[in-house]
């Protein structure tokens, strides 16, 4: 699908946690987009991404002469450029509660990351989930189900219709899936589980898996 305004320069969809996170937002609102897939964890993976983006890392969005390399930093500029399409909840006070929430996510969950690394496609893994990891994962739990309670009443995501804020935790619902994490143990209201069945039902998430199974095999981190 050649000829969009914007280009997406994304990692393997089993593995870039990332760049799900600008793919599947754009797939969402409806925004086309031509998608460069470069495979990580390959010899020539530095150089390729190197190629694009000036910081070694993907994702990496581009639009004319313009390129951002950062997937909340994407998402900010699309929310700019598109105001019709309500990238972030409409309301002021439920606004700067999916900006708390999708900086916390951008920025925090280091455990999560290490200890459940992203496999899109891979199922039945049974890591040990030490401290750490579990008190990132209880912290999720209570983000989505207070969310949910509070701004979700409209829909099924975390503020009613898709945001931003789904976008940014799409990888932790791949995670949780990979994993067959029970989140009813890390407390909530059986919210937490809804909602991460709602996201892995998506058909954007289902296209995205359905590459991922076809890409070649790397390692796990
Ligand atoms: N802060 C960046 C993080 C991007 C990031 O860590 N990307 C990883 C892939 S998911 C990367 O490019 N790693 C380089 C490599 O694997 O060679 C963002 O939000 O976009």
């Amino acid at each position: 699908m050649a000829g969009n305004a914007y280009g997406l320069v994304i990692g393997s969809k089993q593995v870039s946690s990332w760049s799900l996170r600008p793919w599947i937002l754009m797939r969402q609102a409806g925004i086309g987009f031509d998608e460069t897939v470069i495979q990580l964890r390959q010899p020539g993976t530095r150089a390729a991404i190197l190629k694009h983006s000036p910081s070694g890392q993907v994702p990496l969005l581009t639009h004319g002469s313009l390129l951002l390399w950062d997937s909340l930093a994407v998402a900010e500029y699309l929310n700019e450029r598109h105001p019709e399409l309500h990238l972030w909840p409409a309301d002021a006070g439920a606004r700067a509660h999916a900006r708390c929430i999708s900086c916390e996510m951008h920025s925090s969950y280091r455990e999560l990351r290490f200890g459940l690394p992203m496999e899109f496609s891979s199922r039945g893994l049974t890591p040990q989930i030490n401290e750490q990891c579990a008190a990132d994962i209880k912290r999720i739990v209570e983000i989505w189900c207070e969310t949910r309670k509070r701004h979700g009443t409209g829909g099924p995501f975390l503020f009613g219709t898709f945001t931003i804020a789904d976008a940014m935790f799409a990888p932790v619902a791949s995670r949780f899936t990979t994993y067959g994490t029970r989140l009813a143990d890390y407390g909530g209201d059986g919210a937490a589980e809804a909602y991460r069945a709602v996201l892995m039902a998506l058909p954007a998430m289902l296209d995205w898996g359905n590459a991922a199974r076809l890409e070649p095999h790397v390692a796990a981190n």
